[in-house]
C-alpha cells in the first residue's frame, strides 16, 4: 500500500489501515498537553463546539481531527454522485446571522464539494484552524479519577489531557467494509464509498461492480454508469427511491428566504424532523382514493424528503396505511423500469420509510441501461465470495476491474467506540454498549463524568436534519459547561436511573412505530453481531419537543445529573442544582 496523505484502493483487510492513512503524518511521542476541552472530529459538529467554547466562553479547546482537512463527512465521502439530501438553505449553521445572509447554494442538494467550500469558508471565517490538529486519530480516551481529567491518545503517539472530552465523531463515519470470504484476492482495484481517492477513479471501459444499493449506492450508481463499460449492481434490499429532483436554486428564492431566514430558523427547530416538512393531519386510511393520489403526486412532484416526512400522519405507525403509500412507490417502479423482471426484483417488501429514504436522480432509469445488469440476492443468489477476478453469486462468476463497496457504516456507535473511551474504575464503553448504547437525553453517559457527545446515540442525531441537532447539542452543552464553570462545579455526569429511564423512553416510543420491524442501520442490523436496538430518537413532538426538554431538564438545574465540585476538603458529590 502507498503512503500517501489520501486513501487510495486498497485490499478490503486493510480498511482500517486506510481509514489511517489520512494520518500518516507520524510524530515521536509528545509530552501531554492541557486544555479545557478536547474535541474530537472537524465537521460540522466540531468546529461549532470549537467556536462555542473558545469564542462564547473564553476556554482553551484543541480539536484533533483524523483527516489533513475539516469537513468531517464532507471530507471523507467523496464519490461519485455524492451530495446532500436536504435541502441547502437549511443544511448549514444558522447560529451566525451573517453567515447565512454571505453564503450562497447553488442548488437545491448540493454536490460534497460545495459542502466542504462551505465548511472550508466557516473554518477561515470563525478562524478555527489554528485550534485543529489535523492527522490525529484518537485511538484512547480514558478518565482519572483522581484529577477529574481525561487523556486522549493518538495514534500519532500524542497525548493531551483535558478536563472536558466532547466526541464529534458523527454519525456515519466508520465505514461497514463486509467480511465476504475472497475479499482479499481481488486483484482488480476495490473501493469503499466512505473512503474515496481525493483524486477520483476513472470508471471509462472499466467492468465495475456497486455492492450495496442504499442511499450512497442510490447517489453512485447513476454516475457510474455513464462511465463504465460495465456496471453490475449487487443489491442484497432494495430501496425505495423518491425522486430528488435537484436543480439551480433562484436568486429570487435565495432572496427570499434570506429575508425570512429569523421565520425558517424558527420553524426547523420545532419541527419534527429538522425540516420545513410536518406530517399532514389526516390518516391515509381516512382520505378518498382520489384524495391520496393528488397528494402522493404532489409530494412526488415537489421531489425530496416531503414524501417520506409530510405524508399522511399514520405512515409510520400504522400497516394498512404504510401499505397504501408502499404501493404507490412500488407502482412508480413499475412504470419506471422496462423490464418488469428486473423492476419486481427492485421492489422492496418491508414498510416505505423505515429505512433512510434515498433520494434519486435517474437511479431507477438507470436499470434501462444496456450496460447496467442488477444481481438481486433473492432471486439471482447473494454474493458467495469475492474472486481474485470479480464476485460469484447465485452459483456463477462475474469478472469486473473495480469493486466499489457501498456497503454503509458501523452507524452512531462505531466511531465513539474507536475512541476506546474508558470512564470510571477504567470501565469500557465499548464493553459497557455490547447489547446496545445507553446515554442520556444521547448527551452523556453514567460512569463517564464530563464527556459529551454532538448527536450521540438515543439523541433524535442522524433521525434529523443532522445541522439542526448538531447546534442543538453544541448549544447545550456549551450552557452545561458555563453553567459549571458559574457553579465552580468540576464534573457533571447522569445518574444510572436517569439513563435507564431515557433509554426506556426511547424503545417505548420507537416501539409504537413501524421502524424496529424492518432490519436496517437504524437498529444496528446491518452489522452482523451489533446488538439489535434502535440508536436514534423519534419523540413524539421530534427535534422540537427533544429540544424542549433538553432545555427544561437544564431549567431544572440539570435533573437526572450528579455534580461533584473539588474543594479543599476533596470532592463533594451533589444531585443536580444551580
Ligand atoms: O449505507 P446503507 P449507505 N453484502 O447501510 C448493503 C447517509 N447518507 O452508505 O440493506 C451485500 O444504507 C446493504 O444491504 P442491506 C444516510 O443517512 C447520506 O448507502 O443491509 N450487500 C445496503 O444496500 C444513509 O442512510 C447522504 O441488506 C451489503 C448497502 O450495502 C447512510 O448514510 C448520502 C453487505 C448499505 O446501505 C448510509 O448510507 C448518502 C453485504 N455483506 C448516505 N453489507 C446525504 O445525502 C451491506 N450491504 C447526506
Amino acid at each position: 500500500m502507498s503512503n500517501s496523505q489520501t486513501p487510495t484502493a486498497f485490499t478490503p483487510s486493510d480498511f482500517s489501515a486506510v481509514q489511517m492513512r489520512e494520518t500518516a503524518k507520524s510524530s515521536d511521542r509528545a509530552p501531554p498537553t492541557h486544555f479545557d476541552a478536547v474535541i474530537i472530529g472537524a465537521g460540522f459538529a466540531g468546529m461549532y463546539m470549537l467556536h462555542s467554547l473558545r469564542d462564547k466562553l473564553g476556554m482553551s479547546a484543541r480539536v484533533l481531527e483524523a483527516g489533513n482537512g475539516v469537513g468531517g463527512t464532507w471530507y471523507w465521502n467523496r464519490y461519485p454522485g455524492a451530495r446532500c439530501d436536504t435541502p441547502s438553505y437549511i443544511y448549514c449553521y444558522t447560529f451566525d446571522r451573517n453567515l447565512l445572509q454571505e453564503w450562497e447554494w447553488s442548488e437545491r442538494y448540493p454536490e460534497q464539494d460545495e459542502i466542504l467550500r462551505y465548511l472550508e469558508h466557516c473554518a477561515d471565517r470563525f478562524d478555527l484552524k489554528p485550534d485543529i490538529d489535523f492527522g490525529k486519530r484518537v485511538n484512547s480516551t480514558v478518565f482519572d479519577e483522581t484529577t477529574n481529567r481525561w487523556t486522549v491518545r493518538t495514534e500519532q503517539g500524542d497525548a493531551y489531557t483535558a478536563r472536558y472530552v466532547i466526541a464529534a465523531t458523527g454519525c456515519l463515519t466508520a465505514g461497514n467494509m463486509p467480511k465476504i470470504k475472497g475479499i482479499d484476492t481481488f486483484k482488480g482495484r476495490s473501493y469503499h464509498t466512505s473512503r474515496w481517492p481525493h483524486s477520483g477513479v476513472d470508471f471509462t471501459a472499466k467492468r465495475v461492480a456497486v455492492i450495496g444499493t442504499g442511499a450512497t449506492g442510490v447517489q453512485a450508481v447513476p454516475i457510474i454508469a455513464q462511465q463504465a463499460k460495465q456496471l453490475t449492481v449487487f443489491q442484497r434490499t432494495p430501496a425505495y427511491c423518491v425522486p430528488a429532483r435537484n436543480g439551480k436554486v433562484d436568486p429570487e428564492v435565495t432572496k427570499a428566504r434570506h429575508a425570512n431566514y429569523d421565520q425558517v430558523i424558527d420553524n426547523i427547530r420545532k419541527s419534527f424532523f429538522g425540516f420545513e416538512l410536518s406530517f399532514m393531519p389526516k390518516s391515509v386510511l381516512e382520505a378518498t382514493q382520489e384524495e391520496r393520489e393528488r397528494e402522493f403526486d404532489r409530494m412526488w412532484d415537489q421531489g425530496g424528503f416531503e414524501f417520506w416526512l409530510g405524508n399522511y400522519n399514520d405512515m409510520f405507525f400504522d400497516k394498512r396505511a404504510n401499505d397504501i403509500v408502499s404501493d404507490y412507490v412500488r407502482g412508480k417502479i413499475r412504470s419506471t423500469v422496462n423490464d418488469p423482471v428486473v423492476a419486481e426484483k427492485l421492489i422492496p417488501s418491508y414498510a416505505y420509510g423505515t429505512k433512510r429514504q434515498p433520494l434519486d436522480t435517474n437511479y431507477y432509469e438507470t436499470f434501462n441501461k444496456r450496460n447496467v445488469l442488477l444481481v438481486d440476492a433473492k432471486t439471482d443468489g447473494p454474493i458467495e465470495e469475492i474472486t481474485e477476478k470479480g464476485i460469484r453469486a447465485g452459483g456463477k462468476e462475474y469478472e469486473f476491474d473495480i469493486i466499489v463497496y457501498a456497503t454503509g457504516f458501523d452507524a452512531m456507535t462505531g466511531a465513539l467506540k474507536a475512541l476506546d473511551i474508558k470512564g470510571r474504575g477504567g470501565r469500557s464503553l465499548t464493553q459497557l454498549w455490547e447489547d446496545g448504547p445507553a446515554a442520556y437525553l444521547g448527551v452523556t453517559i453514567a460512569g463517564f463524568p464530563n464527556l459529551f457527545m454532538i448527536t450521540g446515540p438515543q439523541s433524535p442525531s442522524a433521525f434529523s436534519n443532522v445541522p439542526v441537532s448538531i447546534e442543538q447539542h453544541v448549544e447545550w452543552i456549551t450552557e452545561c459547561i458555563a453553567h459549571m464553570r458559574r457553579n465552580h462545579l468540576t464534573t457533571i455526569e447522569p445518574t444510572e436511573q436517569a439513563q435507564e429511564d431515557w433509554g426506556k423512553h426511547v424503545i417505548d416510543l420507537v416501539s409504537m412505530t413501524l421502524v424496529p420491524n424492518t432490519d436496517s442501520w437504524y437498529m444496528g442490523a446491518n452489522i452482523p453481531g451489533k446488538a439489535h436496538k434502535f440508536l436514534a430518537y423519534i419523540g413524539p413532538e421530534g427535534v422540537g419537543g427533544y429540544r424542549r426538554h433538553c432545555d427544561e431538564v437544564s431549567a431544572k438545574g440539570y435533573e437526572g445529573f450528579e455534580f461533584a465540585s473539588q474543594g479543599q476538603g476533596g470532592t463533594a458529590r451533589t444531585m443536580a442544582a444551580e
